[in-house]
């Protein structure tokens, strides 16, 4: 096998170990670290929960002397600030490894070259961009919110055979089954935030959580846009603030002068008591709205309804990635249809395949970065 071969499965490797805790390490990204001697794997690290430690101290750790002389692979460039933790780059110094391969280059002005630039004034031999399509996905979030002020967004949709989301004056209609349902609890369980309009939040009543068996602690900050408050103070999304947070975004309060203005603020106090935030921003502006959820940290946000919502998303150019799910069930008469169909995809967004999930299959479309 040729060095750039190793280094494309090496670095395989790397990006492997960064996805384990994708959406685990708010704010960080997750990043992946493979140390290698001879050929061998001697060392592996993922960003911790929570953030920190970093992969690298991790994976140094385990290769201990084994490190020395060995070649590093990284999703991301090695820190070279001291922020909570000691640089990255001093400790593959310290460790004398002899190679540092990296995937992507790190946005932080903190960092930004100067990891790089760290290692080969020490006589690190540092090679970058080594899968950068692959490594810059799986660190999507992190680099849209450094780049772009705003997080990543996904939308996802579950339409019906005869292309349609829902069907009016009815909550959730069950259009996919439970092995595509189990799909898109990973999905939330690696995302920060999820998303829905007022028209869904009081149609079905939705939780919005992470249900599966060991996956709990891993629900996504949910995010409503409720222009009016209009949120019912007996949703389960109000009843359960206090358990996993819930944002409402709303348009600044009226002008205190009449009874309207009044009723608004009752309902706004209330929602308050209740362990609900409320974020002043207009709900129809996803380009203000976006970077107020990016200054909470939040990097990657999920889409899920309903159809004015999704659209809103899509025509003001803000969605990512787009997760079509489609199941065998017809709704016909009353069908609220969906803003997209996979005949029909809006400029830019390239298919990235096909999956099955029982009877349902998803197809996934993806924007450059
Ligand atoms: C690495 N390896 O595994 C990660 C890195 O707040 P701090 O001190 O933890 O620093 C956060 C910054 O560290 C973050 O913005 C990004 O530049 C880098 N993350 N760097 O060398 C890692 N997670
Ligand atoms: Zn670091």
């Amino acid at each position: 096998m040729s060095a750039s071969e190793d280094d494309a499965r090496f670095m395989q490797e790397a990006i492997r170990l960064g996805l384990l805790h994708l959406g685990q390490t708010f704010t960080n990204p997750s990043v992946g670290c493979a140390i290698v001697l001879d050929g061998q794997i001697v060392g592996r690290g993922v960003t911790a929960v929570g953030g920190r430690p970093h992969a690298e101290p991790q994976a140094l750790a385990e290769a201990g002397k084994l490190a020395r002389g060995a070649t590093a692979y990284v999703t991301l460039e090695p820190c070279s600030h001291y922020g909570k933790t000691p640089p990255c780059a001093e400790a593959l110094i310290a460790y004398g490894v002899g190679r540092v391969v990296i995937s992507v280059t790190d946005p932080d002005p903190r960092v930004s070259g100067r990891g790089i630039a760290r290692l080969r004034d020490a006589g690190i031999e540092v090679e970058s961009g080594i899968l950068e399509v692959e490594g810059k996905r799986s660190l999507a979030a992190y680099l849209t919110r450094q780049t772009k002020n705003r997080p990543y967004v996904t939308l996802k949709l579950a339409v019906s055979a005869d292309g349609m989301i829902g069907k009016k004056g009815e909550g959730q209609i069950a259009i996919t089954g439970p092995a595509a349902r189990a799909e898109v609890q990973k999905l939330r369980a690696e995302t920060d935030a999820i998303l829905v309009g007022i028209g869904t939040a009081i149609a079905d009543d939705p939780l919005l959580t992470v249900r599966t068996p060991g996956l709990e602690t891993r629900s996504p900050i949910r995010v409503v846009l409720d222009e009016n408050l209009s949120l019912p103070l007996d949703s389960r999304l109000v009843t359960t603030a206090r358990e996993v947070p819930v944002i409402v975004v709303a348009t600044e309060p009226p002008r205190f002068d009449n009874s309207e203005d009044e009723a608004f603020l009752a309902r706004r106090a209330a929602l308050d008591r209740a362990g609900v935030e409320i974020v002043q921003c207009n709900p129809n502006r996803p380009d203000e709205l976006l970077p107020a959820l990016a200054s909470r940290g939040i990097s990657s946000l999920v889409v899920e309804g309903g159809a004015r919502t999704a659209k809103l998303f899509l025509d003001a150019g803000y969605v990512d990635r787009i997760l079509f799910y489609q199941g065998p069930v017809v709704i016909g008469q009353d069908g609220i249809e969906s803003p997209v169909t996979t005949t029909d995809m809006p400029s830019g967004f390239l298919h990235k395949g096909t999956f099955m999930f029982g009877d349902d299959r998803l197809d996934e479309y993806e924007r450059e970065l």
